[in-house]
Order: C-alpha cells, then structure tokens, then sequence
C-alpha cells in the first residue's frame, strides 16, 4: 500500500491548512508556497500516489476535481482572465508530494508553458 503524505493529513484536518472547499470526494486548500497571487491545492480524499495510479474507480473524484476547479476559480475572480491547472507526475514532471494534486495557478499573466 502506498505511504500517506501530508496531503491525508490536511484532509483528516490533522494539520492546519487553509482549507477552501472539502467535500467526500474532494479537497482544496491554499498552497503553502504560492507561486502566483491565487495558488490552490485540489486534492482526491482517497490516496492516489501519482496519476500512473489512476483507475476507472477514481473517475468521480477526478472530475470533481474540475468542478470545484472552476467554481474556486471564479470565487478567486481569475475565471475571466483565465488560469492555469497543472498535475505534475514523476520525476521528469517535478512531482515532489506523491498523493496527486491539480494546481490552480492564476492572478497574473502565466505566459505560453511549453514555448
Ligand atoms: P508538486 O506538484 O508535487 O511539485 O507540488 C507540491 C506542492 O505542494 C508545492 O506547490 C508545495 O508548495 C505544496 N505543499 C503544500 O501546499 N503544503 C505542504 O505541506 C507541502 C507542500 I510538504
């Protein structure tokens, strides 16, 4: 079985985090080092270490994660300039916490990523 990260920590509420939304399948929560004015943490509940573990059961909770995307998206007030979500995966994608994770990044100009 894979190993707990903080990540399950913060959902369990154990360890403070400043949390935005929580519901059964999902939760968000401000990244501890913000790389841009709105910098959130959307998160499956259930531990899944990398998006290589991703299984046809997960589907609920990954889409979720869309949904609350784009409600927290406009509650910041980025919806309309745009934003950016980003999953990294492995080593090559700069994964560093191994519970998967979409970032929502926005607040500024992002630029093109792959130029
Ligand atoms: P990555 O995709 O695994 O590289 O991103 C992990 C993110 O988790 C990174 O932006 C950290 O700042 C963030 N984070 C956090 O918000 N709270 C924590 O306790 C830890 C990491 I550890």
């Amino acid at each position: 079985m894979a190993s707990e990260t903080i990540f399950s920590k913060i959902i369990r509420r154990e360890v403070p985090a400043t949390i935005l939304y929580q519901d059964e399948l999902v939760t968000a929560f401000k990244d501890i080092h913000p790389r841009a004015p709105t910098h959130i943490l959307i998160v499956p509940n259930v531990l899944i270490p990398t998006v290589n573990d991703v299984e046809t059961e997960h589907e609920a909770a990954l889409g979720r994660m869309f949904t609350v995307a784009r409600k927290l998206a406009a509650e910041a007030g980025i919806a309309e300039n745009g934003y950016r979500l980003i999953m990294n995966c492995n080593q090559h994608g700069g994964q560093e916490v191994f519970h998967i994770h979409m970032h929502l990044v926005g607040g500024k100009a992002l630029g093109a990523m792959l130029s």
